[in-house]
């Protein structure tokens, strides 16, 4: 297994998400904030593999260190998965998780279908730009009529979680670590890591 390792977001939901998963392993873990500013390369793939491989390959060069991208995002059934691999910049390339959530509501106004799920896409690459693991993970669950609940970031006051029955805002970290799509495919990295070991 790695001995050190950095979380390559400057999502602190994520970063979040990603510490309290991967607390028990005996990895040093680091985040871009532990180095000086690095642009941000452009995440023009097609689907969320292609962006995480983007991103873990570029922020691993950067830094010297190996490192793990999440590319992540909701797929809403009715809109043909949309937002899907631009959900970050779904209201527009500056836009805040409210903007992308009022503009998602309103697109889906009249729609009865609501099925929707998120998915995740986790890439660990070396800094000589190797690719060591690829996995995902993906929560099915339906979009609701109005925000609920004040946890979790993002799509998650919108979620109406299937597994826990209730909203995804409205879960403990624990509870959505357990079900999310991020955990998920964190759990199946892993399981890979343990394996070879
Ligand atoms: P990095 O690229 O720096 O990791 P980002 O927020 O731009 O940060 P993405 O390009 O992967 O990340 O966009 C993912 C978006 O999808 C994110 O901004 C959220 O709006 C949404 N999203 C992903 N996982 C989510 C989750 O667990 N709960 C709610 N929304 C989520």
């Amino acid at each position: 297994m790695l001995k050190e390792l950095v979380i390559a977001t400057h999502n602190p939901g994520k970063l979040e998400e990603f510490k309290e998963l991967l607390a028990p392993l005996p990895i040093a873990i680091k985040s871009l904030a532990d180095f000086p500013p690095i642009e941000e390369p452009e995440e023009n793939g097609r689907s969320f593999a292609a962006n995480a491989r983007i991103k873990a390959v570029y922020y691993a060069k950067q830094t010297g260190l190996p490192c793990l991208a999440d590319d992540s995002g909701l797929e809403v059934q009715a809109l043909d998965g949309a937002p899907g691999v631009r959900s970050a910049r779904y209201a527009g390339e500056q836009a805040t998780a409210e903007e992308n959530n009022q503009l998602l509501l309103q697109n889906m106004k009249f729609q009865v279908k609501r099925s929707c799920r998120f998915r995740c896409a986790l890439c660990v690459a070396t800094p000589e730009g190797r690719v060591l693991n690829e996995v995902d993970g993906t929560c099915p669950g339906m979009l609701l009529h109005e925000p609920l609940g004040d946890g979790g970031f993002g799509y998650d006051p919108l979620f109406w979680c299937n597994e826990l029955h209730k909203g995804m805002a409205e879960a403990t970290p624990e509870e959505k670590n357990r079900v999310s799509h991020r955990g998920k495919a964190l759990r199946r990295l892993l399981n890979i890591w343990t394996r070879r070991r």
